[in-house]
């Protein structure tokens, strides 16, 4: 971090917060300006700190919160626990102004105490151990109690790491400016495996990645290990977040080389005391490519001697590695089927190599060979109910939200309620490849709970997504979430200071997917901008919005996959790509009797992937969602809409609409101005006026294209 110390750093970046003034070393509030030091002007924050500013929030909260917590005891001496401590210290001196002394013993009114049963006696006494069991190893209890003289709050947990997560939830409540005079909080984590999935290349390059190069400094490890390492594990730690696989899926073999894992467990010895386990991503190949062996045929004996060696190589340097993340037989990535094996065949070669050390395979459900379907979006659902029981237990199957690609929007894919026998996790995608990539205000959790809210209807009503991936619906041993992620080396991480909610959203819905976006949003706003109420009102009304204001500048109505090869500007006429199903025109299929995909039951006949009803609701032009009618259906111009437009005109008054709110936005956030630093509010302006240009430009371009065919004239746009 450019030489200074993170205490430092705090103190030079956290200023700036509405109604807050950094006066020398110390957070003052304004109007509370001491004759002694003269109040400094907000600095600039460069987005650095992320969630983690620690700034202090209203000033009466700040009061109770001193008045509560006189000292901390963290009990324990593993390196988690000195994590605990460091972390604490830092947020506490930040937040509240002073020092509050840290040790580890001694439990009297004031005290805050964090600690497991095997490390400390008060915590034994006052949460008995069954409740923490029932908990897990990473849930906790946070908990007031009476003591002599006053009160205590105790963060407990059956693990060191649970109690770090316990103590990032209290902290929370701080930065939130929460009360916390009577505690009672128990939380576990809802599913197994959250993990970061990084798209990074050994060059230094990141696959959909908009933030500057990547994180992984390879040529410096593992000798060098910045701070940065350390920050981002603390950011991980802080959502829950307890693993990353940080290699692309489209995997350069040369990672599992004795070479890569040494620099690959230095990192992992970084963030071991955070929790974050370290995953990498296998290619399928790498038997031949790396191995020297004349096939990677997961039948043959050599091969599976080959990766049992590379398994316990990979275990002797890093003793909880967690497993692989695999990309097989899909964009050209070697599999099984080179071989003539299916994907149980090679998912069940990888998991037994990794089974004696207690690994798992997340093998990626995003296949779409053409010899399936002729229809992309059916494919995986075909391959994969196919071979559903046929997965050794340490195998989870790994499907993106929607059945295509990461769409701005998209049905939930098919698969998930599909399989009863094999365990599936989800893989969404902060970092927004098809969603305004790092220039477009876009936040995500709206789109991530309607995701995780559908019903699949997979056991009745009520069997949601959310539920599904707990495990809820079909018993599943393995459950998780992944996000293939926005971190890189940029100074504010995600290039778009709000591209950092969909991190923090990512983070805590992989923690509990039922959590609700408006809740994150908020949660994010008051810790990353500021706890004033009217300003933090207005950036969640305008986070809330932002989702569904660029589905209505891109692609409405349920069209999908309007764009060319770099997934960010529109390109309706794009009918030329190694493959067809790289096209726009095979998605739109527009001509002068309508547009849309009819993937009815007289057309691809996709619908009957869903289970009733919904199979029977897709399938009926009048009773499918408008929102997604042109994905399920190929519809006439003059087709009647619900609003008693002609669907031709609904297009264009959704993206004259879509348009019209990114220029909200755009108001909005300059009513923000001093409100929040300069640095940051000039550095979203500055975006969002690139975000109002590419809006109009998607609605000309994109209406322009589809009169051709309408042969309608496009009313003029409101200016
Ligand atoms: O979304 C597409 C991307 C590819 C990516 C692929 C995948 C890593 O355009 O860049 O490859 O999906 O998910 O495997």
């Amino acid at each position: 971090m450019n030489g200074i110390s993170r205490r430092e750093f705090v103190w030079r970046s956290v200023a700036g917060t509405a109604g807050l003034w950094l006066a020398g070393n110390r957070w003052v509030h304004s109007g509370e300006r001491s004759g002694a030091v003269a109040p400094v002007r907000p600095t600039d924050e460069d987005g650095y700190m992320l969630w983690l500013r620690y700034a202090p929030p209203a000033k009466q909260a700040v009061r109770e919160y001193q008045r509560r917590i006189k000292r901390v005891c963290v009990a324990g001496g593993s390196p988690t626990c000195r994590v605990i401590s460091e972390e604490i210290a830092t947020a506490l001196k930040s937040l509240l102004g002073d020092a509050v002394p840290v040790s580890n013993d001694g439990f009297d009114a004031g005290t805050l105490l964090i600690g497991t049963p095997a490390t400390s006696a008060q915590v034994r006494e006052n949460v008995p151990a069954e409740d923490l069991d029932r908990l897990g190893p990473e849930g906790y209890i946070i908990r007031s109690v009476k003591l002599k003289g006053g009160g205590g709050i105790i963060i407990a947990s059956s693990t060191d790491i649970g109690a770090l997560y316990g103590c990032f939830h209290f902290l929370r409540l701080l930065q939130t400016g929460q009360p916390i005079a009577a505690l009672e909080i128990k939380e576990r984590p809802r599913l197994k495996l959250r993990l970061m999935n990084h798209w990074d290349n050994l060059d230094g390059s990141v696959e959909r990645g908009y933030a500057g190069r990547s994180l992984w400094r390879w040529a410096e490890l593992p000798d060098k290990l910045g701070q940065r390492y350390v920050d981002y594990a603390r950011a991980c730690a802080s959502l829950g977040l307890n693993g990353a696989v940080i290699h692309n899926v489209n995997a350069n073999p040369r990672i599992l080389t004795a070479e890569y894992l040494r620099k690959v467990a230095a990192l992992a010895n970084v963030w071991r005391p955070y929790g974050v386990r370290m995953y990498l991503t296998a290619n399928f190949a790498a038997p031949v490519r790396i191995g020297g062996l004349p096939t990677a045929d997961p039948l043959d004996q050599r091969v599976k001697d080959w990766w049992r060696a590379k398994a316990d190589e990979i275990y002797s340097l890093i003793p909880d590695f967690g497993g692989f993340l695999v990309k097989a037989d899909s964009e050209g990535q070697p599999g099984p089927k080179t071989y003539g094996r299916s994907h149980a065949e090679g998912a069940n070669l990888l998991a037994e190599a990794l089974a004696p050390h207690g690994g798992v395979v997340m093998w990626r459900a995003f296949v779409y060979d053409h010899d399936v379907d002729p229809d992309r979006v059916k494919r995986a659902y075909i391959e994969f109910t196919r071979l559903d029981g046929q997965f050794r237990a340490n195998v989870v199957i790994q499907i993106k939200n929607g059945p295509l690609d990461f769409q701005p929007r998209e049905p939930f894919h098919p698969l998930f309620g599909a399989l009863k026998h094999t365990p599936v996790m989800a893989e969404i995608q902060p970092t927004q490849e098809y969603l305004g990539q790092a220039k477009h205000l876009v936040y995500l959790g709206p789109m991530w709970e309607e995701f995780l809210q559908s019903d699949t209807y997979a056991k009745g009503q009520g069997s949601t997504v959310a539920k599904v991936l707990m495990g809820e619906v079909h018993p599943y041993q393995l459950t998780g979430m992944a996000g293939v992620v926005n971190p890189g080396a940029d100074a504010n991480w995600c290039g778009h200071h709000f591209s950092q909610a969909n991190w923090y959203a990512f983070g805590r819905l992989a923690w509990n997917p039922e959590l609700g976006a408006a809740q994150l949003a908020e949660e994010w706003t008051r810790m990353t901008f500021t706890n004033d109420p009217e300003a933090v009102r207005t950036i969640c009304r305008m986070m809330m919005t932002s989702y569904e204001t660029f589905v209505s500048y891109t692609m409405p109505l349920g069209l999908h996959h309007l764009i060319g090869g770099d997934h960010y500007a529109p390109m309706p006429w794009n009918d030329r790509a190694p493959r067809e199903d790289w096209t726009a025109t095979y998605y739109h299929r527009a001509s002068e009797d309508g547009i849309g995909f009819d993937r009815t039951r007289r057309g691809s006949g996709a619908v009957d992937q869903y289970h009733p009803p919904l199979c029977d609701i897709f399938d009926d032009i009048n009773r499918c969602p408008e929102k997604f009618l042109l994905w399920f259906h190929r519809c006439a111009w003059d087709h009647r809409m619900k609003s008693g437009r002609t669907l031709w005109e609904e297009l264009c008054a959704k993206y004259d609409e879509g348009v019209r709110q990114a220029r909200e936005l755009q108001k909005t956030w300059e009513t923000l101005k001093g409100k929040i630093d300069a640095r940051r509010h000039r550095e979203v302006a500055e975006r969002l006026a690139i975000q109002v240009a590419d809006a109009a430009k998607w609605r000309d371009q994109i209406l322009e294209y589809f009169a051709r065919f309408s042969k309608r004239p496009v009313p003029k746009p409101v200016p």
